[in-house]
């Protein structure tokens, strides 16, 4: 089997691309399959192609690991989509599977378009920083028009293939076998003269179409480069000769492509998938099989993590101590799901199963046969203890004994077990049942096996696993305090808590660290600051936002915090808060002094950085990136910048540590390590060694 067979089906040639696992565009499939089409043009008894993905798919993309190769030696996918656009003889795209990016832009260039109900079609490079740079953003608007056309190419979102008979875009649907269906169709079409090109049409769009898109690109996309990109060509599409457009396309999709933000956000669409490698969990490794859920505390969190498992199919018993308690949890996972099918995005049905699947019981002695028992309860040593030793002799052998811990020591909570090969840490974040973030807390004892089956749940719930070591905090709430602490460091230091969070917005955050603060709760802190003053006999904390809270403005729950909170829940400063913080600079002997933007994002994101440099050297995470997809998906640090990690590579580390020692930081050893050799942390796994 070559990278693209060649098979004769009676009057047709049928290509079939074999560059598993994705059949992505890679070097070799642009030189198959132009010998495909050099074959197709030689034979005169051929009169028809078909283009089909050996596999699970049909073309998933160009290969995104060739983006940074030299033009010439990258696989030449335009060059190819010109001739085939130009191909005197009708060729069919046979689709099943996914047809994404350069892979929708070569059906697009093939005369007819065939798929299985059940293939998807889209367009997902604006996930990757860029645009459809093979056409596709001068055919899709000339199929179904620059509206649906902006919806897919700005979303990045597919399309089922269903809707895509619908729109024009795929011309049958194949019921059976889809070769068989595809070469049938060829066949018919064999004759068809001329063929009808989709660069030969004009796109349809009003400007009120496109004035629109770029409205809405300002709250969807913010400080976003592609998406302005994508409307300009699609609103050419309508405009101009197909020539200019295609020639308009290739000078943008290479200014985005070599952008910060494109670096950004492959380096995420990478180390998503890295994170899922660990080191000494291969794919022989042994998994349990998980039929059956149990939780603990049907609470906030409770409910929201039996959610996750319901979603998926998986049956859940939930137990709470008290009858009213069980009651509320139940009746919120009720009321959630009841909310999601008034959006229309769940039918009734969905909502029955779902509620069919949970069993609610008072007895932690009925979890006897669950196959993963997760303790989601209030955040205190001794009562998850307490609850570990009673699971340890509930629990049926080879169970896993999990803990939603946000902090605590996963290894004592082990500790009360005789099965500590069987405890591991779920971390989910809140809300449980919509955060994609899942720090898996691998704690010393955490068999090998019990780690590969949580990796593989955390896929099935849809969730990004990311192992963690075990310290104060894992990886993300360990670095968001250091975050939080350089933050109050700049308002006592003179700075308006509004100038602090419009620095990390104006960096693409969507909160700023008191915004955060306002909708999580000051109280929560507020209660861990005075429980860990009280347990290490010290005095009662008395900082600037103790005496906030103490004035009963916990936040955003009391429409007062930081911040006032009208009906529109906006931030608004708010004037006792500012002479309190006057008062506590001045009782503190603080002259408040100019902290301009630039400062105020670079501490706190640089604060970020350097706790994370010291997790790699600790080995709480193996690799920066995994520290990435964490601050991505668990604190809405903007993906087009890659995360923490990767933004300070894309500073460079010699800046990044200037920086930190000019505000009084000290670099982590690792980082100042990495500056002097001018490495970066892309490039260091703790898994494999040091780069
Ligand atoms: N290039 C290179 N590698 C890819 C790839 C791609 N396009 N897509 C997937 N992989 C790798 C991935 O890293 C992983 O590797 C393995 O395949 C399985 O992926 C000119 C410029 C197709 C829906 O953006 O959305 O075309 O970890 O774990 O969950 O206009 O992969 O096994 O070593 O995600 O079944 C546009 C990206 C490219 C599609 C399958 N295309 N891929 O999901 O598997 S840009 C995309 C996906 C482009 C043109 C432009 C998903 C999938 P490893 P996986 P999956």
């Amino acid at each position: 089997m070559s990278i693209v067979d060649q098979l004769r089906q009676g009057s047709t040639l049928v290509l079939t691309i074999n560059n598993p696992p994705v059949n992505a565009f890679s070097p070799g499939v642009p030189e198959g399959l132009h010998a495909g089409l050099d074959a197709a043009e030689q034979d005169q008894t051929i009169k028809s192609v078909v283009i089909i993905g050996g596999g699970r798919t049909f073309i998933a993309g160009a290969d995104i690991k060739t983006f940074d190769m030299p033009r010439e030696q990258a696989p030449d996918l335009r060059g190819f989509i010109v001739r085939l656009d130009a191909f005197a003889k009708p060729t069919v795209a046979a689709i099943h599977g996914t047809a994404l990016g350069g892979g929708l832009e070569v059906a697009l260039a093939c005369t007819y378009r065939v798929a299985v109900k059940d293939a998807m079609l889209g367009l997902p490079e604006v996930k990757l920083g860029v645009l459809p740079g093979a056409g596709g953003t001068q055919r899709l608007p000339r199929v179904v028009g620059a509206q649906k056309a902006l919806e897919m190419m700005l979303s990045g979102n597919p399309i089922k293939a269903s809707e895509a008979a619908g729109l024009g875009l795929v011309d049958e649907i194949v019921d059976g076998d889809l070769l068989t269906g595809a070469v049938k169709f060829a066949e018919a079409h064999a004759d068809t003269r001329p063929l009808p090109r989709i660069s030969e049409k004009t796109a349809e769009g009003s400007s009120e179409v496109f004035a629109a898109a770029r409205e809405g690109i300002k709250k969807t996309h913010r400080g976003q480069l592609a998406p302005s990109f994508i409307i300009d060509l699609a609103e050419k599409a309508t405009t101009i000769p197909f020539q200019e457009g295609w020639d308009a396309e290739a000078s943008l999709f290479m200014q985005a492509k070599d952008s910060p933000q494109s670096r950004g956000l492959r380096h995420i669409f990478f180390a998503e998938r890295e994170a899922g490698k660990i080191a000494g969990i291969g794919k022989n490794t042994p998994q349990s099989e998980i039929k059956s859920v149990g939780i603990i505390g049907a609470g906030t969190m409770g409910g929201g993590i039996a959610m996750n498992f319901l979603n998926a199919g998986l049956p859940v018993m939930i137990v709470e101590t008290a009858q009213d308690a069980l009651d509320r949890g139940l009746a919120t996972i009720r009321k959630n799901y009841e909310n999601t099918a008034k959006k229309g995005r769940m039918t009734q049905d969905d909502v029955e199963k779902r509620m069919g699947l949970l069993t609610p019981t008072l007895d932690m002695a009925d979890l006897k046969d669950a196959d993963i028992i997760i303790e989601a309860v209030f955040e205190n040593m001794d009562v998850k203890k307490d609850i570990f030793t009673k699971l340890d002799a509930i629990a049926k052998p080879g169970a896993i004994l999990a803990s939603n811990t946000s902090t605590l020591d996963v290894n004592e909570i082990a500790s009360v077990t005789k099965r500590p090969e069987s405890v591991i840490g779920l971390h989910f974040f809140s809300p449980a049942n919509v955060m994609k973030l899942l720090e898996i807390v691998r704690a010393d004892k955490t068999s090998a096996s019990v780690l590969a089956t949580s990796m593989a749940l955390a896929k099935k719930i849809k969730k990004v696993g990311v192992v963690v070591g075990v310290c104060d905090g894992f990886v993300g709430n360990r670095m968001i305090h250091r975050y939080s602490d350089e933050a109050r460091q700049l308002v006592e230091a003179g700075a308006a808590p509004q100038d602090v969070d419009a620095a990390m917005n104006g960096l693409g955050l969507p909160m700023g660290p008191f915004q955060m603060g306002d909708m999580a709760g000051l109280d929560i802190g507020y209660a861990i600051r005075q429980h860990q003053a009280k347990v290490a006999g010290q005095p009662k904390p008395d900082g600037w936002l103790d005496r906030i809270v103490e004035k009963g403005r916990k936040g955003q729950k009391t429409a007062a915090g930081i911040y006032d909170y009208g009906e529109d829940r906006k931030p608004k400063p708010n004037a006792e808060v500012t002479q309190l913080l006057a008062d506590y600079r001045a009782e503190q002997g603080i002259t408040p002094r100019e902290v301009g933007q630039e400062e105020a994002s670079k501490r706190l994101t640089y604060s970020l950085v350097n706790e994370g440099a010291k997790i790699l050297e600790e080995g709480i995470a193996q690799r920066a990136g995994d520290i990435d997809v964490i601050y991505i998906y668990g604190y809405g640090f903007p993906a087009y910048r890659g995360g923490p990690m990767q933004y300070a590579d894309e500073q460079g580390l010699k800046n990044v540590v200037a920086d930190l020692e000019q505000y009084g930081q000290t670099p982590a050893p690792l980082l100042k390590q990495l500056a002097e050799q001018g490495g970066t942390f892309a490039g260091w796994d703790k898994g494999e060694g040091r780069s």
